[in-house]
């Protein structure tokens, strides 16, 4: 079963859309495992844009991650990796498409409310990042039999 890293950044947390988000995760039929506040550092970030420490936005950037706590969450479900980058939206919100959570809540390339992993190897990656082994709460939902048809789960 995948799994997905989630972190509702600054720019979700200061416009109060936290809930708005988690409801859509729960709504989808996509199971939350693991959940937490976390004030981010300037080491944690460049570890986590590692792809970005050189582009010239970085600095801007990084200070938009740390100007509030920001939630991380372990999202859990069939495909859970494409299947959220997919409700996420492409990068910029100006040009997500309705429907999506950045295409629906946010205006900004960079105050894009959400991040979400890529790829099922930098989920793995990114959640040992963020989460001891100890604090992910696997569990499988009651109602899972409505979620998915036979044999998908
Ligand atoms: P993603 O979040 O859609 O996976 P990435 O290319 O991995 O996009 O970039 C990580 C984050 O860096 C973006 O979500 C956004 O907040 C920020 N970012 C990316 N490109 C730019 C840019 O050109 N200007 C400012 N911020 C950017
Ligand atoms: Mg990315």
């Amino acid at each position: 079963m995948e799994q997905t890293l989630v972190i509702l950044k600054p720019s979700c947390v200061a416009r109060g859309l936290m809930g708005e988000v988690i409801g859509r995760i729960e709504k989808r039929g996509i199971t939350v495992i693991a959940m937490k506040m976390m004030q981010l550092d300037l080491n944690i970030l460049r570890e986590h844009y590692a792809h970005l420490v050189d582009k010239p936005f970085f600095p801007g950037l990084a200070a938009s991650m740390m100007a509030t706590p920001v939630v991380c969450m372990v999202l859990k479900g069939v495909d859970v990796v494409s299947v959220f980058r997919e409700m996420v939206g492409v990068t910029n919100g100006r040009k997500a498409a309705p429907g999506t959570l950045r295409g629906d809540l946010c205006m900004s390339n960079q105050a894009n409310i959400i991040h979400a992993s890529d790829s099922v190897e930098n989920a793995k990656i990114e959640i040992a990042r963020f989460f001891k082994p100890e604090e992910i709460c696997d569990y499988t939902p009651a109602n899972i039999s409505f979620i998915y048809g036979d044999g998908e789960y």
